[in-house]
């Protein structure tokens, strides 16, 4: 046994002992040497890990957004990135053939979309099982995750979903509510708490984090991990929808789709990726899933129609310090037309919101 699973088999009997002890006064030293042990083993962890680095486990973000194909072995996940993307990935029928990230780009209305193909997963990843631990850590930076399900075996999205939360990956959730404000005295005072850790357990976990005096509020029902990813600010919360491949070897898919739908409350595109059935409506649910919208700039007194990719909800000065911080500096206002305007023409301020299709012409001090 290597030293990175003899770690990772440690840090996994740790958590375990830990989540055993009931917390009160007689087990809290011994539940707060357990904290100290498991904080020590990740750091050795992370350490290992380093090495892992520059083997194409590294990420840089491309494009308008970026998306994750993320899946068991053999699910079809580098078949996709060879279908929707302009690289080629290379497939087989055998597990693992994918041993590092592959990047493509989709183009679809306007928007340069990255994609990532990344090794499969599979249970036990977040503790480092064929190398999911680096795996799963680059997938931090996407703006959606695209599980890729093979038809025949849906059981699989359950243990993925839970893999990504052992490292502090949240899908198709809410950032929670929590205020934690810093005191000079007066020791933990907690305003609210929605969520189902009592108030030691909370003071304990602050304590760790040394903090001895905070004003405290928790607004949404965190437990403990979610509550400490949070506090160390390592807690992603990153949108997912779900690739059901392989529909060609099911009759009933329509049938599976929905009950994942319904069981998870997650969007959910069925694809036969040999057939290319369904293609286009699958580029169509990665742009829309994105919330990437098309904007077009009309320099003032002409016809001239410049698209612009951005995320829905953005501002006229986003839009403006994208193109150039100049641009946003000499900006006194704009007329807009569109889904977010009242009428055409409608003279907006900096923060006024776009919506997809508006047209936008800037004008200067
Ligand atoms: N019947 C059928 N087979 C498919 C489909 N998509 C992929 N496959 C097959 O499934 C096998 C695995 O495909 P890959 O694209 O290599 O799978 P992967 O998810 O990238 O696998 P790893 O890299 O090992 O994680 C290959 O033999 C593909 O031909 C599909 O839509 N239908
Ligand atoms: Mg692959």
């Amino acid at each position: 046994m290597g030293q990175k699973d003899y770690l990772t088999g440690k840090l996994e009997e740790l958590k375990q002992e830990y989540k055993k002890t009931k917390y009160n006064k007689a087990t809290n030293k011994h539940l707060s040497i357990l904290r100290a042990k498991i904080s020590g083993i990740k750091k050795e962890i992370i350490e290992s890990n380093k090495k892992i680095k520059g083997t194409g486990f590294f990420v840089k973000k491309h494009g308008d957004a970026t998306v994750g194909l993320v899946g068991f072995p053999s699910v079809g996940k580098s078949s996709l990135i060879n279908l929707i993307t302009n690289v080629i990935s290379k497939t087989a029928h055998y597990a693992f053939t994918t041993t590092r990230i592959i990047q493509g780009v989709l183009n679809f209305n306007n928007a340069k979309i990255q994609i990532i193909d990344t090794p499969g997963l599979i249970e036990g990843a977040h503790l480092g099982v064929g190398n999911g631990r680096a795996v799963i850590a680059a997938l931090k930076i996407v703006d959606l995750i695209a599980f890729v399900v093979d038809v025949c075996n849906i059981s699989s999205l359950d243990i993925l979903i839970t893999e990504l939360r052992g490292l502090d990956i949240y899908i198709n959730k809410k950032k929670p509510d929590l205020k934690i404000i810093k005191t000079d005295s007066n020791g933990i005072i907690i305003h609210a708490n929605k969520s189902s850790m009592g108030s030691e357990t909370i003071k304990m976990i602050l304590s760790d984090f040394g903090m001895q005096n905070a004003s405290v509020s928790i607004m949404d029902d965190v437990d403990e991990n979610e509550f400490i990813a949070n506090i160390a600010k390592k807690a992603f919360y990153i949108n997912a929808i779900v690739i059901l491949n392989k529909i060609d070897l099911k009759k009933n898919y329509d049938q599976i789709g929905r009950e994942i739908a319904k069981k998870y409350g997650i969007k959910v595109v069925p694809v036969s990726t040999v057939e290319k059935t369904n293609t286009e409506a699958l580029k169509r649910e990665l742009y829309e899933n994105l919330n990437l919208i098309n904007v077009y700039l009309r320099p003032k007194g002409t016809d001239e129609l410049n698209p612009l990719i951005a995320k829905k909800g953005v501002t006229v000065g986003e839009i403006a310090k994208k193109i150039h911080s100049d641009v946003f500096n000499d900006l006194r206002c704009a007329y807009v037309t569109g889904k977010s305007a009242k009428f055409a023409n409608q003279r907006v301020g900096t923060d006024h919101k776009l919506d997809n299709g508006d047209i936008v012409t800037f004008i200067k001090e």
